[in-house]
């Protein structure tokens, strides 16, 4: 029911969103978040076997019970936003991270400040990059799954996306 009622609030800001770009770039921010997805994840060590996801995700990320979701964040508006967490009933914990390679390390650190989205801009979450992820994960995200994921912006408040599980 919560669910719900937060897809209905989100496709009213939507519907809002749209109206007012009609008639020019909202002066606030006007998030859009396209093409949701997830890489497949295993649940946390507590239900798979020990040891089972060592190696297998590669990418120097991965390890079970953690996932990572990818998108594309465009903003039409004339004021920058700033993606700052989320949740989801998936996953015990939602974090905004970035990768990056430090030497021949690949490093992921999470973004305290929140992750900006420019005015008349847009980022986009890809492996390597920027990513939400999730930790804790209460289920197996296999291909073909989807998922339903809160995100949280500073100025635009709570947006309610499905992202589909998918190979990179
Ligand atoms: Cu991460």
């Amino acid at each position: 029911m919560h669910v719900g009622k937060t897809i209905r609030i989100a496709s009213m800001i939507l519907v809002v969103g749209i109206a007012l770009a009609a008639c020019g770039a909202p002066a606030g921010p006007s998030i859009q978040v396209q093409d949701a997805w997830a890489r497949p994840a295993m649940a946390g060590a507590g239900m798979a076997p020990a040891g089972t996801a060592e190696g297998a995700m590669g990418q120097g990320m991965g390890a079970a019970g953690t996932g990572a979701v990818f998108m594309q964040l465009a903003n039409e508006g004339q004021e920058a936003d700033r993606l700052v967490g989320g949740r989801t009933e998936i996953a015990q914990v939602v974090e905004i991270h970035e990768t990056r390679m430090e030497g021949d390390v690949m490093k992921m650190q999470m973004l305290s400040e929140g992750l900006e989205i420019p005015a008349r801009g847009s980022v986009r979450l890809e492996p390597g990059g920027y990513h939400v992820m999730l930790i804790g994960l209460k289920q197996d995200l296999a291909p073909g799954d989807r998922f339903e994921l809160e995100l949280q912006f500073e100025k635009s408040g709570t947006m309610a996306v499905e992202a589909e599980v998918r190979q990179p």
